[in-house]
């Protein structure tokens, strides 16, 4: 970790163009986008926003470098993969730096999503000669039955903007890996580490075009969507942006994988270590990027017979978390992304309040002082939840968490289970035994044991319900961008 506060980048070394087969572009409507800077409200920089022309000539350019891309052999797409995850690594500090420019995310954890992308993209990169498809046995014994995963050619990543270094891991190294194309579309909020990764991609030797990336809202997002080039579609972001999604895809009945929100429960039982619990429950829930992550555990459910003295070391860790400056490596804390979602989170707050949901116990303020032209909130924890209320219902995405108790194991369950998101779900306890058991008993996509959500390429990554449809991460990964085909040979 340094010692010494990172400097802010100058503001004329962020990468601000569109990246199209391998050139900076501006954009073909002239369309722009001032990125503000979350932890002072000051513009970063004007970043081009591509609209439908930049998008498809993006995507005619993907399918041009696609076809070069699957003519190489496995193993030389393999080495130019491990090429890539050789100048991520080498990128790690700028990329930590450009990232706590795109979303204010401390430079204390910025740097791990670059690293974490190097870790998919090299765990991918593994895959290129090693997966294959199969074959099998059919009526007519001399037959040869072939079962092959081959790639779309082209696929439209749609990234949010809390994590677009850790979607590129999830997404764009799988979807290379399959054999794919991709244009990323990163968030207009969070366009500059998407930006220098699809330049990395050049740098590493990859045919230009192969990665594409075109920041844009919703209009250069719903183009892509829309484009008859695109074969599949990998959206990361919110449930009411995905029904949009899905509504467009269907045009041209284009596959689309969800990776949406959460409001994913941490059961925390009588014999937990109840300082990692509470440690745990700190940072994975208000703290952690401010609770701006789809695996925040935002519902606390306590075991009544420790529920004081585990609220007690958990309001002090929420309490003495240091809230600043995100490129001084002592905060741990930052701004959330907007003053839209700043006005949105303090909304929620007020209303659970008003409307008596729980009772708050700290936070509920936006910071002033040295913080005032930040979008500064404190961390806020409201207890006595009432499941069924908008406060544990909705996804806050911001540092505000719920507490709710329970007696025994069946109530934890049903409380975790109450809710329209299956994303994650914590659990503390010493007793194994009882934990694997509740785990195969929450509906959850990923559920996490006495540990946080550090996620792992080895591991499928998604949700239940209404935190999404497929898997990024693991074997299942890689398979969400191939598509199946059986060829069957008649022998003489
Ligand atoms: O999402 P938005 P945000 C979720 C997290 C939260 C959301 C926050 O839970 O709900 O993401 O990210 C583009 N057609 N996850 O605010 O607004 C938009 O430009 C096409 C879950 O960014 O949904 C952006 O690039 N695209 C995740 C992207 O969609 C459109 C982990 C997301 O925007 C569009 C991280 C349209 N009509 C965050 N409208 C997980 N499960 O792993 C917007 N976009």
């Amino acid at each position: 970790m340094t010692t010494s506060p990172a400097t802010p980048l100058p503001p004329d070394t962020l990468p601000t163009g569109l990246l199209i087969a391998g050139d900076s572009a501006k954009s073909a409507s002239g369309s722009t986008h001032q990125h503000i800077y979350p932890a002072n409200g000051r513009p970063n920089a004007t970043v081009e926003m591509a609209g439908a022309t930049d998008i498809d000539r993006a995507v005619r350019s993907a399918a041009e470098a696609q076809r070069e891309w699957i003519s190489y052999t496995p193993e030389r797409r393999r080495d130019l993969m491990i090429d890539l995850a050789d100048a991520v690594r080498a990128d790690t500090e700028l990329l930590g730096r450009l990232n706590v420019h795109d979303f204010a995310v401390p430079i204390l954890m910025s740097p791990g999503h670059a690293a974490l992308a190097e870790k998919y993209i090299r765990y991918y990169a593994g895959h290129i000669d090693k997966a294959n498809g199969s074959s099998t046995p059919v009526s007519d014994k001399f037959d040869i039955n072939l079962i092959e995963r081959e790639p779309y050619g082209v696929v439209g990543v749609i990234a949010p903007w809390n994590g677009p270094l850790v979607v590129i891991g999830l997404g764009v190294a799988a979807a290379l890996a399959a054999g794919n194309a991709v244009v990323l579309k990163p968030s207009e909020y969070a366009p500059f580490t998407p930006l220098r990764f699809g330049q990395l991609c050049l740098d590493a030797g990859m045919p230009p075009g192969l990665v594409n990336v075109v920041p844009s809202g919703p209009e250069g997002g719903e183009a892509l969507v829309r484009h008859p080039g695109i074969g599949k579609i990998h959206f990361t972001g919110g449930g009411h942006t995905a029904h949009t999604i899905l509504a467009a895809a269907a045009h041209n009945l284009t596959p689309v994988s969800t990776e949406l929100g959460g409001k994913s429960a941490n059961l925390v039982f009588a014999d937990a270590d109840l300082d990692s619990a509470a440690q745990l429950a700190a940072f994975q829930g208000p703290l952690g990027q401010s609770g701006q992550s789809c695996a925040c555990g935002s519902r606390i459910l306590v075991q009544n017979s420790i529920y004081d003295r585990f609220m007690e070391k958990f309001l002090a860790m929420v309490n003495a978390a240091p809230i600043g400056d995100p490129f001084d490596p002592q905060i741990l804390v930052g701004p959330v992304i907007s003053q839209a979602a700043t006005d949105r989170i303090l909304h929620t707050i007020d209303r659970a309040r008003t409307e008596g949901m729980g009772e708050l116990v700290t936070g509920g303020r936006r910071l002033g002082g040295e913080l005032a032209a930040g979008y500064y909130l404190e961390p806020t924890v409201f207890t006595d939840v009432d499941n069924r209320s908008p406060l544990a219902r909705e996804e806050t995405f911001g540092p505000v968490v719920s507490i709710m108790r329970f007696d025994d194991e069946d109530q934890a369950i049903a409380l975790a289970n109450d809710t329209t998101y299956g994303l994650n779900a914590f659990i503390q306890t010493r007793d194994l035994t009882r934990a694997h058991g509740v785990a195969r008993r929450l509906a959850a996509g990923s559920v996490w044991i006495n540990r946080n959500s550090d996620l792992s390429p080895q591991s499928p990554y998604g949700g239940y319900k209404h935190s999404g449809t497929g898997r990024a991460g693991g074997l299942e990964g890689l398979h969400e961008f191939q598509q199946v085909k059986n060829i069957r040979i008649a022998m003489p």
